[in-house]
């Protein structure tokens, strides 16, 4: 995080961290399909910067910068969306582009066979956290499980059993067809604000609150309304707890 208060500006790092071939990549494609930059001089639509290696996977990192404006408010959210490279060799890599994140959202693949690799994934996510002076328990986190459209896949109540038990929001998503995508950006930027604001008390110190943080973002992406029910459509977790107690 990163907050300048002269030109009242904030600066939060998204991470998108999973197993190799998992759709991290492809979840910062979707998120850059939809981006409908609000109207004036801002209105050119930010690049999506990939580095790739040959056989089309991810290099060191994809990149999506994002710039949201509240409604009414000079105040700015600048985000850096990161997805990390899912080979072995890249460890390393993971390490320091986790560097400095404010939030993570963990992206599974929801093949059975694949579970191995999610686990280990997420395993190394805590390590690289610790080593990066992180805690994963304190860390906003999202848990996304991609290729629902895919056989041999974990059950809808396999996946809805985990989500009661953990205290992370989490959502089923087909990031090649833009499904869960959108929700689980809304619910990793909700929850990392939250947070922030916790901590940091960032909310007055840029007279910017949540929903107006969040309604930026969905207007960039063109999602008009119904950001509650895009938050509300995670399943388990903490955060729906939450929201349920509030209901
Ligand atoms: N069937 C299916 N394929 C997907 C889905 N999401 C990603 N993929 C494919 O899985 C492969 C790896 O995706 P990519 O985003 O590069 O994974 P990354 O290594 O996590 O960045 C690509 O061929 C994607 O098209 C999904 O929801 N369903
Ligand atoms: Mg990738």
């Amino acid at each position: 995080m990163l907050l300048d208060l002269k030109r009242r500006e904030l600066s939060l790092k998204l991470v998108y961290y999973g197993a190799g071939l998992g759709g991290k990549t492809t979840n910062l494609v979707a998120l850059h399909e939809r981006l409908r930059p609000a109207a004036g001089d801002e209105a050119r639509k930010p690049p999506l910067t990939m580095l790739k290696t040959a056989d089309d996977r991810t290099l060191f990192f994809d990149l999506l910068p994002l710039r949201l404006r509240g409604p009414g408010s000079d105040a700015a959210v600048r985000l850096k969306l990161y997805t990390v490279p899912g080979q072995p060799i890249h460890a390393i890599t993971r390490r320091l582009v986790l560097r400095g994140a404010d939030g993570v959202a963990f992206v599974a693949d929801s093949q059975i066979s694949r579970t191995r690799a999610n686990a280990d994934s997420f395993v190394e996510l805590r390590e690289n956290l610790k080593s990066n002076g992180l805690d994963l328990g304190r860390l906003p986190l999202v848990i996304q499980f991609n290729k629902r459209d895919l056989p041999e896949v974990r059950s809808d109540d396999e996946i809805a059993a985990l989500a009661a038990r953990g205290r992370e929001p989490l959502y089923m998503a087909v990031a090649t067809e833009g499904r869960g995508v959108i929700e689980t950006f809304v619910a990793l930027l909700k929850l990392t604000w939250l947070t922030l604001d916790r901590e940091h008390g960032i909310e007055a110190a840029l007279g910017l609150t949540e929903r107006e943080v969040l309604l930026g973002a969905a207007a960039e992406l063109g999602v008009d309304g119904g950001l509650d029910e895009l938050v509300a459509a995670g399943v388990g977790g903490l955060h729906a707890r939450l929201q349920r107690a509030r209901a």
